[in-house]
């Protein structure tokens, strides 16, 4: 299945990678995991996403490679290239936010690696297989079919990746072959507590408090199989937490009985509002996600969205009642 990709990967020189918006975990570690594969090759890689790497996040990227698109800094960056690789992203150029238009417009070969499911076919070439729990794996697999190794730097990029995909191992994308790839990153130098302290024992005490004000507020609807909470720009300012710094809060309410879907909705500026949704499998979320025009996996998917949280609220619950 990597016979395409390894092909354009030793044709050229100088690459550029990107993932989508917002980037998570996944799309950031499969970034660096391939990076610095590409980099021992050889090669030239620069990572150039639109939005900037949550601080949560930075321990994977020690050397600072990840970079946040600026139309006039990387001008000639993107016009030096010879190809161009998305990871995470399958939906289409638009889910990688203003560099995709960027990188859309330079008609450079194009390579794509993800596990989204329901992909569009928008590069010259694509690994998409959505039987993976994490596009992380994907990359250590094509690490391995090019005969290369995995340093430890690339293991903890990539094995963050994957914790992270499939929630602590969780979630039911987690397979006997997810087990395997962790495995050989432990092998690589991957350290399961550094990273678990590193992700989930690092809060502000604001943070903290915030997830209790959030736990305060969770709603039931829909005879208790919806869950919903929200956090306005005001509170988000009081209690000293960035927007961007909220990614374990979209499943808190996952923890009540009886809930199959939790809706989270965080005000941003310029009457914006980001989705986020979860549900305990039994209803695909990606599907409500992609009415906004969002994406992700049946049990995690987000979209961000014009309007007011009352606004939003309402059209994502309208949404999510068809499916119930
Ligand atoms: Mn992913």
């Amino acid at each position: 299945m990597w016979t395409e990709i390894i092909d354009a990967i030793n044709a050229h020189q100088r690459f550029i990678i990107s993932a989508h918006t917002n980037p998570d975990c996944d799309a950031l570690g499969s970034e660096l995991g391939l990076a610095l594969h590409l980099q021992r090759l050889g090669k030239t890689v620069s990572i150039l996403n639109s939005d900037p790497m949550p601080p949560t996040y930075a321990f994977i990227d020690p050397d600072g490679l990840v970079q946040t698109y600026s139309a006039t800094a990387h001008r000639q960056t993107i016009a030096d290239a010879n190809a161009i690789i998305v990871v995470d992203a399958s939906g289409g150029w638009t889910r990688l936010g203003r560099v995709g238009n960027a990188l859309a417009d330079a008609h450079k070969p194009s390579l794509c690696i993800d596990h989204h499911p329901n992909s569009v076919k928008y590069t010259d070439v694509a690994v998409v297989d959505p039987t993976a729990a994490a596009t992380g794996e994907l990359i250590v697999e094509l690490v391995e079919a090019m005969g290369g190794e995995i340093s430890p730097k690339m293991a903890v990029a990539l094995y963050t990746a994957i914790v992270t995909d499939t929630g602590n191992f969780r979630f039911s994308s987690t397979d006997a072959r997810t087990h395997r790839i962790t495995a050989k990153l432990l092998e690589a130098g991957a350290q399961p507590a550094k990273i678990y302290n590193q992700l989930y024992e690092q809060n502000s005490l604001g943070r903290v408090k915030l997830e209790g004000y959030t736990l305060q507020n969770i709603a039931l609807t829909h005879g208790g199989r919806t869950a919903y909470s929200m956090l306005t720009l005001e509170v988000l300012e009081r209690f000293g937490v960035a927007s961007s710094d909220l990614d374990s809060f979209s499943g808190l309410s996952q923890k009540i009985k009886g809930v199959d879907v939790s809706v989270f909705l965080v005000e941003l500026p310029r009457r914006r509002v980001k989705i986020s949704l979860r549900s305990n499998g039994s209803v695909p979320v990606n599907q409500i996600a992609a009415k906004f025009g969002g994406g992700g996996h049946v049990p995690a998917a987000g979209a961000t969205a014009d309007g007011t949280l009352e606004t939003v609220l309402s059209n994502v619950l309208i949404e999510v009642e068809k499916l119930l």
